[in-house]
């Protein structure tokens, strides 16, 4: 008997749909799996496209329409890689159907879409989990392993920057991700979302926040070069108060000029620091107050030794991974938790709080004030 295998159906083939397409390929390869993730269909609106991303990328066939996923007997897990809006459109639709779901950040439009969308699917009883890939670097994975060591001692301070430059241009072009309706937010939603998983996964909750939202440029030319109206944030900064004491700052734009994909973190406690940089995504420095004198200072921790999480998986230690990998990881905690029924983590519970995160601060960010995160149970 052959290995048994989990049936996927993917939703989107985009950039997010190439990255999870590339993971599920790949992590049989490496991770040995069994059950493995079975490539079975895509969907997508557009047949000729859709039928070129599904041989490209090597799935065994595709729907036009991504209900009849919800159909087939040999789907078992609802992928969505789709723009913002049908988010929770579609993960509702699929937990009714009885399909364990992966959905990309962020869950929803808003906190009360989040809530309907974990509601549906703790009732269907199915598996669920929300892509938040960069918790999955070796090196993150370790601070997470030196704060919950006490390695840092009591937490002070947590930086937290994600920047990018693709809209510094103000001639760029219009997207999907500049319209409210269809994004709920700008680098909010797309950029401070993943900065708060990170927060949360580090430091625990966010109690309260004061925020700002700015937006620079209002309108931006469609592919015809007529104007279109931008109702988004074109930044994301706010400060935050942490149940555990700490005290942090965000800040995520898309004018960050030179800044391609530049998600880092610093973590500073009473005992030592921590930085993070995506762009050096297998560094994390280190720095101990109990170090000798005379070797005071940030070091720099190459994660991948047969010590490190993750290692030993793919190649010897020094030999590096990247982005794609932490997708990868993605993907085996889902299929684990598939097999094991148990909800991986990040799931839609850490979608909504971290969606009340976000709603906090935009709500901030109008009325001028600090806001309380609302608390929810389990
Ligand atoms: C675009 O800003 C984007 O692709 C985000 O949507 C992703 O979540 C982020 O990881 C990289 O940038």
């Amino acid at each position: 008997m052959g290995p048994r295998s989990i049936g996927i159906g993917m939703i989107g083939y985009q950039f997010m749909g190439k990255a999870h397409s590339h993971a599920y390929r790949d992590l049989p390869f490496y991770f040995g799996q069994d059950p493995y993730p079975a490539m079975k269909a895509i969907a997508g609106r557009d047949g000729r496209r859709v039928a070129e991303a599904a041989q490209r990328m090597g799935w065994d066939s595709y729907e036009t329409d991504w209900r009849v996923l919800l159909e087939r007997a040999d789907i078992d897990v609802i992928d969505i890689c789709t723009p913002n809006a049908s988010h929770a459109e579609i993960a509702i639709a699929a937990a009714e159907a009885g399909k364990h779901i992966l959905c990309e950040k962020p869950l929803a439009l808003n906190a009360s879409e989040a809530w309907t969308v974990l509601e549906a699917v703790r009732k269907a009883g199915v598996i669920h989990m929300i892509c938040h890939n960069y918790r999955f670097a070796p090196a993150v994975l370790l601070a997470k392993k030196l704060i919950t060591e006490g390695k840092l001692g009591r937490i002070y301070h947590l930086r937290a920057t994600y920047l990018q430059d693709w809209l510094a241009d103000p001639f760029a072009p219009y997207s999907w991700r500049m319209s409210k309706a269809v994004s709920g937010s700008g680098a909010h939603g797309d950029l401070a979302s993943h900065s708060v998983d990170l927060a949360r996964f580090l430091l625990g909750e966010i109690r309260a926040v004061s925020g700002l939202l700015p937006r620079f440029v209002s309108e931006r030319p469609d592919p015809d070069g007529n104007p279109v109206q931008v109702d988004v944030d074109d930044a994301s900064i706010f400060m935050a108060e942490f149940a555990c004491g700490a005290a942090g700052t965000f800040e995520a734009t898309r004018y960050a000029g030179g800044n391609r994909n530049g998600n880092r973190f610093e973590i500073n406690g009473e005992r030592g620091s921590l930085r993070w940089d995506m762009e050096k995504m297998n560094q994390l420095e280190v720095y101990f107050a109990d170090d000798p004198a005379e070797v005071q200072g940030f070091r720099s921790v190459s994660c991948t030794e047969n010590c490190h999480p993750y290692g030993g998986t793919y190649w010897p230690a020094g030999h590096i991974i990247g982005y794609e990998h932490t997708f990868i990881h993605v993907m085996h905690e889902l299929v684990q938790g598939i097999e094991r029924r148990v909800n991986p983590e990040p799931n839609f519970g850490d979608g909504l709080r971290n969606q009340l995160v976000l709603d906090a601060v935009e709500e901030s960010s109008t009325t001028r004030q600090w806001v309380d995160v609302q608390d929810v149970e389990g």
